[in-house]
């Protein structure tokens, strides 16, 4: 069958920008009956020469200064967003009041005000809208999606989630965006306790109230910028750190369960350790993305002597999304979340029907956060105001 060709439209250039260009290069590889063909069209950033750099690197046919012609172009289906935060909004209400499909990084947005904004423009505009919540295209999480919802675990009673980072543990790494309430919104807040939500709200359901703690270990930092992945450089100068660099709280569910997260870019020999465990009443489950094959259970019913976690190696072909890919035991990785989610995505574009994680989501993740901050604040519970 002829593959329908879907001219992506990318703003924003660096870590994330890689990831999904080479997702959507790798697309068609592992996803062979996906009547769809992404075609990188162009990408956007303000800088022209890193910009050429990175359009002839990730293979994208021209390139544009100004994301306001990207979006304008008639050659264009999908914008996709991988900016710092703080251009979210403008350029996906943009992007989909021209009718174009919007892909976003997460955050969502900067606040739930954008947020809400964000999600209303693409409603009205009937245009498909992702948020980049990529793990829970994990095939072990979706697995675990998959047991819980066939009531393996029977009722759910606790969530408990980490994600735990040392990159910014050295006094001396720069103030770079990702630290800057004005381009990031929060800190450890908004850039990976809004994943282990996220999961948390894939997986057990939606969040009533929370009490929260946060806080910013290193007030002043020297001035600096991204250079390439997590690293950076200094530019000189130094400034003040106005957002979180580590955040807990507790949460309770809608459904009864009650939920234990915390997020730190301070927890040092932890690279990236997102990680849940979930309990019910017949069973438990855990996961961790560094060892992301893996899906840890436990059942109630085994045998007595013989009860304690196993551990499953979620690349047998009855694991949702392996069979894509290599034969059992071959294991995946981090960048395969990103191939799974625009798999899903563009399968949903063609049949047009709704793929989560959505700007709903997004909206519904940001309402978690702004209560977790002002439950910080309050130093008391406060209930998440969904909108
Ligand atoms: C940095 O904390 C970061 O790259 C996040 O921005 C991503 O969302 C996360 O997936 C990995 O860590």
């Amino acid at each position: 069958m002829p593959k329908r060709s879907i001219r992506i439209g990318m703003v924003g250039y660096q870590f994330m920008g890689k990831a999904h260009s080479h997702a959507y290069r790798d697309l068609n590889f592992f996803f062979e009956d996906l009547p769809v063909t992404p075609v990188l069209q162009a990408i956007a950033g303000r800088s022209e020469e890193p910009l050429r750099r990175a359009a002839e690197a990730y293979g994208f046919s021209s390139y544009e200064t100004d994301w306001r012609r990207l979006v304008e172009r008639d050659d264009i289906d999908v914008i996709d967003i991988v900016t710092p935060n703080n251009a979210h909004a403008e350029i996906a209400i943009a992007a989909a009041e021209h009718g174009k499909h919007v892909i976003c990084e997460k955050p969502l947005a900067m606040t739930v005000d954008e947020a809400v904004r964000m999600r209303n423009a693409v409603q009205a505009a009937g245009v498909h809208h992702l948020v980049c919540h990529n793990y829970r295209y994990a095939p072990a999480v979706q697995f675990a999606k998959r047991l819980i919802d066939d009531g393996r675990l029977g009722r759910i009673y606790h969530v408990r989630a980490q994600y735990l980072q040392d990159w910014i543990m050295d006094p001396d790494f720069p103030l770079v965006w990702r630290l800057r309430k004005d381009v990031t919104g929060s800190g450890a807040l908004g850039d990976i306790a809004a994943h282990i939500l996220d999961l948390a709200r894939f997986l057990v359901g939606e969040i009533g109230e929370v009490a929260a703690c946060m806080e910013t270990f290193i007030k002043e930092r020297p001035l600096g910028e991204m250079a390439g992945g997590l690293e950076a450089k200094a530019s000189g100068g130094t400034g003040r750190v106005d957002v979180d660099d580590a955040v807990a709280f507790l949460a309770r569910f809608e459904n009864g369960a009650m939920g234990v997260f915390e997020a730190t870019r301070f927890a040092g020999g932890h690279r990236n350790g997102n990680q849940f465990e979930i309990n019910g009443e017949k069973g438990s489950l855990r996961w961790n993305l560094e060892d992301m094959n893996w899906l840890e259970v436990y059942f109630h019913s085994d045998e007595p002597g013989l009860q304690g976690f196993r551990r499953i190696n979620c690349t047998e072909p009855l694991h949702p999304y392996a069979e894509r890919y290599w034969p059992a035991g071959h294991i995946i990785g981090y960048e395969h979340t990103f191939l799974n989610l625009f798999g899903a995505f563009f399968k949903g574009l063609v049949e047009d029907q709704p793929v989560k994680p959505d700007f709903e989501d997004g909206v519904r993740n940001q309402c978690v956060l702004e209560a977790v901050e002002k439950a910080a604040a309050s130093r008391s519970w406060e209930n998440v105001e969904y909108r």
